[in-house]
């Protein structure tokens, strides 16, 4: 990789002026980990690229997530970060295992100067439209700054956490507080003191903020649909000795993240449940505890997410943990969840079971407690054994209710492709991708973490350059071979979509109703939206490189 090079390239070739905006190599849309690296791999190969962004800054997830407590959820530190540049992982030094929005918002403005990635990226642009010109073979994709551009290939880095839900409660517009989602946190700082806050929602992201809401605020409710398990984040300073191994040999450290299941330094355990007793296993929970993070889950036993009965067993050691943990029995029991164990997306956090131990927090259980309705300054539940209803009084709500999550983006986009066919219309029943990155009628489009890649379940930033990377010595491919347009075949996607599907149903993943399934969204059709293969999708890419792209009909420059 030459970093140096890139940091000097200000070749007119690949930088275009606003004039010459109208055709372009390559738009990229989104500026998050994803966009920020494909744009620098494809300019790197001499492409000329544009990215758009919603957001008034680079970032993506980094950049909207801004709500108290947001943290990396993956093993963090030197490994949640871009892996390409040996001199980037030698000069940024991360403060913490778990670093928190802002540093990982600093450490993308770091990367965005140090490869000067802003001259070919715009701010403040929503995409509106992209549409495929079957007689140009190109992409014409409209703005909502009233600009059309013109491009070969269109590289969607959506982001799988972008598209928010924003749940319809009768009376929601009513509400006369202020009103905030986690996923479109104010750039301003939200004040809580001597507020009423509600908020809505336990997964990753209102487990991360309710500590630190509940300490700010006067009081604060919490609305409880499915209690989740977490496990305590371990965040601590990064081990110096831990960063010297990464920068001594960083090669062979991100060969072996690239081998992991996950794409971080993470050893899963060779060992079954089975093979120690009750004894030994509970002493493993206990250490992995302890220590934190997601190791519990990958370091005791290689089964706990494919094995029932040892799922159940680790399940069982978290729910006595929150019993423990919660001093008022009846509110512990409204927390203990009732899933496999990290099927749904595995939260990590800091004091979350023992701020329920505040005397300012309140848990409004919504399975025996439904909302009847958001009011001018309150939430009305209904207490179903009593029937009896209750007045929540707000200052502020906070909707911590997730995303549309891997295929909203791109459903939101809508793009059209081949005689005019809509990617809405094309997926109406189900979703299917060829690789997780290209879609059938849908030529030189290609997707960053999109549905049924490895995607959230796999270290995110190495995941968007691996991928990137294919997509950049697959256009260089199609030069080579003087070929205009990729398009993946449906029987490719079809068989792709039954590999994805396959190795889920091998997990308990499948049997969760979670936003991996599209479970969250009312009215979404289930569908495991995951590759869950891990390292051995990276393998595949390499090899449908190497092999001529099977799975693709490509079609020469002069065909039309
Ligand atoms: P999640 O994990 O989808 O959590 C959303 C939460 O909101 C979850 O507890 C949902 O309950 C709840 N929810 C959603 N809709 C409703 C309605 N209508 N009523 C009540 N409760 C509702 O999103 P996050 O933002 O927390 O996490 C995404 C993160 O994953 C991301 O930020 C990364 O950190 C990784 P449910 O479980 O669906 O019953």
């Amino acid at each position: 990789m030459s970093e140096n090079q890139s940091t000097q390239n200000t070749s007119s070739s690949t930088d275009k002026t606003a004039a010459d905006l109208s055709s372009i190599d390559a738009v990229v849309i989104g500026a998050g980990f994803g966009g920020m690296y494909a744009l620098h791999s494809l300019r790197e190969s001499g492409l000329s690229v544009r990215v758009f962004d919603a957001a008034a800054g680079i970032g993506g997830t980094w950049w909207w997530n801004r709500y108290p407590g947001a943290r990396v959820d993956f093993p963090g530190g030197p490994f949640y970060c871009y892996t390409f540049s040996e001199q980037l992982i030698q000069e940024w030094d991360w403060a913490e295992t778990q670093p928190d929005q802002s540093s990982v918002l600093a450490y993308l403005n770091h990367v965005a100067d140090k490869f000067d990635l802003r001259r070919n990226i715009q701010l403040n642009t929503h995409v509106e439209s992209a549409v495929f010109d079957s007689t140009s073979q190109r992409w014409t994709i409209q703005t909502n700054q009233s600009e059309t551009v013109s491009a070969q290939y269109l590289i969607c880095a959506l982001g799988t956490l972008s598209a928010a839900n924003r749940p319809e409660i009768p009376g929601m517009e009513t509400f006369t507080g202020q009103c905030y989602h986690t996923g479109q946190w104010p750039s301003d700082p939200v004040d809580f003191t001597g507020k009423r806050v509600g908020i809505i929602g336990t997964g990753s992201s209102g487990i991360q903020a309710i500590p630190l809401i509940a300490e700010a605020a006067d009081q604060l409710t919490v609305f409880q649909r499915t209690p989740q398990f977490t496990i305590p984040s371990g965040n601590q300073p990064i081990d110096p000795a831990l960063v010297q191994e990464a920068r001594q040999d960083w090669p062979a450290m991100r060969q072996r993240m690239m081998k992991s299941p996950l794409g971080a330094p993470y050893t899963v355990s060779s060992l079954s449940a089975k093979d120690h007793t009750a004894e030994q296993r509970q002493a493993k929970y206990e250490q992995q505890w302890r220590k934190g993070s997601l190791g519990i889950l990958f370091e005791t036993y290689h089964d706990v997410l494919t094995n029932k009965e040892s799922n159940a067993e680790l399940a069982e050691f978290i729910r006595c943990k929150i019993r423990e943990t919660v001093h008022d029995p009846l509110v512990a029991e409204k927390l203990l969840p009732n899933y496999h164990l990290g099927t749904k997306r595995q939260v990590l956090d800091n004091d979350y079971y023992a701020t329920y131990n505040r005397d300012n927090v309140n848990l409004i259980d919504l399975r025996t407690n439904p909302i009847l309705s958001i009011n001018p300054t309150s939430i009305s539940t209904k207490n179903s054994t009593t029937d009896s209803l209750d007045q929540h009084p707000l200052d502020m709500l906070i909707l911590a209710t997730g995303y549309d999550a891997i295929t909203g983006a791109i459903q939101r986009l809508d793009p059209k492709g081949l005689d005019g066919i809509s990617l809405s219309a094309q997926w109406s029943e189900r979703f299917s991708t060829y690789l997780g990155m290209t879609i059938p009628n849908f030529p030189n489009l290609f997707m960053i973490h999109g549905p049924e890649s490895p995607s959230v379940l796999f270290n995110m930033p190495l995941g968007a350059e691996l991928q990137s990377d294919w997509i950049r010595d697959c256009i260089q491919h199609l030069k080579d071979n003087h070929q205009n347009t990729i398009t993946a075949s449906a029987d490719a996607a079809t068989a792709w979509s039954k590999e994805v599907e396959n190795i889920a149903s091998q997990t308990l993943y499948a049997d969760t109703e979670s936003w991996y399934t599209g479970a969250n969204i009312p009215g979404k059709h289930r569908q495991f939206a995951v590759y869950l293969g891990g390292p051995a999708y990276y393998s595949k890419l390499a090899d449908i490189a190497a092999n001529d792209y099977p799975g693709f009909g490509l079609q020469p420059t002069d065909l039309k």
